[in-house]
């Protein structure tokens, strides 16, 4: 066989089939981009990622006690009046654990969409569905308190307190995404939270704030005259005023988090904790500059684990009530915990519940442990 032939043949196909190649090459890149924009869930907008933070990382979260191993993605928690911890995980069981320790799986809800949680003064556990609304849970087995507003259905529910008349404040995440399809919700960029009220006298549900960003924890300050509700993508937190001349009006009570933050706390010294999701990263500030490729993370949701911190880090953060940042804490390299989203102080110890880990954290507050010491 000569070689020789067939060579000047590929030399003389070759210069003609380049083009031909790289125009196929370039309809069908075209006719894919039409695809993923035409077919995009999202409407993109860009977003601009908060300064960095100047406060040090340390490895304190590093240091927390597992309790209850084997939990599956407990979110939140609280404790009731005896000391008693709850804690609602993805298998669709409120678990509970006595104050010796021992756990116990207390209420089988046939929910895998539960995400923040609280006990009234009566006693029963009021859950937030992120598909069915507003849960309470308790003697009576399992009520749908809320599951409409004005007229819609109340979607992605996501965090929930009780003020002392009873009426419960909640916050919608997204009324566009679903629980599964958060980060969509993140990468659009556009607010669809809300925070509502469910007045319990008269059973009726309200819209007090609409067009929030990612609309998540919510807490009542220690004299109940205002309410704090965070906006995870725009890494602030508002002070929605219930009382007093503001009554009804909104300001921010703190911006430039180095997180997003997710559900936030009472401490008993009047100050919040805030869990913060690590939503900056070199590849998501180029995310958020850039709506095309918003558009491809869209259709290719696998792409959001690379540039998404949340599975890599974990960071929580106790904020003055004038909006300083008193103390922050963290799993830099997610060694211990990632995906923090509730931290709650209780008896000088902070609890942590998070989204991808099968335990509920335990860190002692030192300063406090030693001081009650002295
Ligand atoms: C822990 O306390 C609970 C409730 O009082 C009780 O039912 C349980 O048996 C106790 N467990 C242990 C190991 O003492
Ligand atoms: C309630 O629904 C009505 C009719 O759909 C709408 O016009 C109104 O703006 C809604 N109110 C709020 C607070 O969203
Ligand atoms: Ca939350």
């Amino acid at each position: 066989m000569d070689p020789k032939p067939n060579t000047v043949a590929n030399a003389r196909t070759s210069k003609p089939f380049i083009p031909a190649f790289l125009s196929v090459l370039l309809v069908c890149l075209v006719a894919f981009m039409f695809q993923i924009l035409f077919f995009s869930p999202i409407s993109p907008r860009n977003l601009e990622l908060p300064p960095l933070s100047s406060f040090p990382t340390n490895n304190q979260l590093q240091r927390v006690t597992k309790l209850g191993e084997g939990l599956k993605d407990p979110e939140d928690i609280c404790f009731d009046k005896e000391g008693t911890l709850y804690t609602a995980t993805r298998d669709g069981w409120i678990k509970r654990m006595y104050r010796n320790g021992s756990w116990e799986d207390w209420k089988m809800t046939n929910s895998q969409t539960l995400l923040g949680i609280t006990i009234t003064k009566e006693g029963d556990l009021i859950a937030c569905d992120s598909e069915e609304g507003l849960l309470k849970v308790g003697k009576d087995g399992i009520v749908v308190l809320a599951s409409h507003v004005n007229g819609s259905k109340i979607r992605f529910a996501d965090d929930v307190i009780e003020a002392s008349d009873g009426s419960l404040y909640f916050s919608v995440a997204s009324t566009k995404f679903d629980l599964h399809s958060w980060y969509l919700d993140v990468i659009e960029a556009k607010p669809h939270g809300q925070l509502l009220k469910y007045d319990p006298s008269s059973s009726e549900t309200s819209i007090l704030l609409e067009d929030l960003a990612f609309a998540n924890g919510v807490a009542l300050s220690r004299d109940q005259d205002y309410l704090v509700v965070c906006e995870t993508w725009k890494f602030r937190c508002l002070k929605y005023w219930l009382k007093g001349e503001d009554k009804g009006k909104t300001e921010i009570f703190v911006e430039n988090l180095p997180g997003g933050p997710d559900n936030i706390k009472l401490a008993p010294d009047g100050s919040f904790w805030i869990a913060l999701l690590q939503l900056t990263s070199d590849g998501l500030e180029f995310v958020h500059s850039s709506k095309v490729s918003k558009h491809i993370i869209a259709a290719f949701p696998k792409l959001i684990k690379r540039v998404n911190g949340v599975f890599r880090k974990a960071m929580v953060v106790n904020v003055a009530t004038d909006g300083k940042i008193i103390k922050k804490f963290d799993d830099p390299e997610g060694k211990v915990m990632t995906f923090v989203t509730s931290a709650l102080e209780f008896e000088d110890h902070l609890y942590l519940g998070s989204l991808n880990s099968n335990f509920v954290g335990k860190l002692p507050l030192e300063d406090k442990i030693s001081k009650s010491a002295e």
